[in-house]
């Protein structure tokens, strides 16, 4: 059966920002606004290959913004300030930071930018904010306003809930794999086969990504984590693996790993999980 389709968030204009870029001197204040955010997004009504449904889509969110460059023949061809967008709840805060190339010109406009972003919502009450600036860690960073928006789902409705994050200073890219006694492996490669779900692949840098183990079979899963492209790292790349079970974070976790330059390809095995 189909799972209903539940609208979270239709529109929503979230405020004019001010944004700076490369090379901006600030001596004054900006005329402002000089630059606008508006946010859309729904509920996922992914569709996987096989024809399956995401599962969770009550959990995972698509977020479209435009960005507006204010000094468009300073980088014509790429967009160049620095955007992330900042989900919160009850202090848990994760960081989605967009790469250059996800950001595309809006078509018959010479300064406008947008962007897709898939989110993974907490339960309950989350908030969201973007963030925009000139460069990372500059002062100068604008915000938009708050954003508030209902996760439907809990941690430990499922069995197992597996999420993997790694450094926030590169665009490097990691995949979590599950892999069950059968040796079904989900990644972003397969993100639903043996009842372990990817709700979302990230490629630019950061993560995170998670996998949640719907199966309700005991069972023993391999986590792991592949090192698939450096995209320009030179330096070493640490990340962390976090395994809950039954909605309660293992005593070990999270589990670290620190992956050498030369390690792309390899594969670093976090924790094997039994429930
Ligand atoms: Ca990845």
């Amino acid at each position: 059966m189909k799972p209903f389709k539940r609208i979270v968030l239709l529109s929503v204009t979230v405020g004019l920002l001010q944004l700076l870029l490369p090379g901006c001197v600030v001596t004054e204040p900006l005329p402002g606004p000089v630059a606008e955010i508006t946010l859309t997004g729904s509920v996922s009504e992914s569709e996987y290959t096989d024809g399956a449904y995401v599962p969770f889509f009550d959990r995972v969110l698509v977020v479209h913004g435009v960005v507006t460059d204010t000094d468009p023949m300073n980088s014509p061809d790429d967009w160049d300030g620095y955007v992330y967008i900042e989900l919160t709840r009850l202090g848990d805060t994760a960081h989605y930071i967009l790469s250059t190339d996800e950001l595309t010109k809006v078509e018959g406009s010479e300064n406008r930018w947008e962007f897709d972003r898939k989110l993974r919502l907490h339960s309950g009450w989350n908030t969201l904010r973007i963030f925009v600036s000139a460069f990372p860690g500059d002062s100068l960073t604008e915000k938009s306003e708050l954003i508030n928006l209902t996760g439907d789902w809990t941690y430990g409705r499922e069995p197992v809930l597996c999420y993997l994050e790694w450094n926030d200073a590169d665009f490097a890219d990691l995949n979590l794999h599950t892999i069950d006694q059968y040796n079904n492996d989900c990644s972003a490669d397969d993100p639903n086969v043996g009842g372990m779900v990817l709700d979302i692949g990230d490629s630019h840098g950061y993560g995170p990504e998670y996998i949640t183990i719907t199966n309700n079979q005991s069972g023993t899963y391999s986590v792991e984590v592949n090192y698939v492209n450096a995209n320009g790292l030179t330096t070493a790349l640490p990340c962390r693996v976090h395994v809950l079970v039954n909605g309660t974070e293992l005593p070990q976790s999270p589990f670290t790993h620190t992956f050498a330059p030369d390690d792309v390809g390899e594969t670093w095995q976090a924790v094997e999980v039994n429930y």
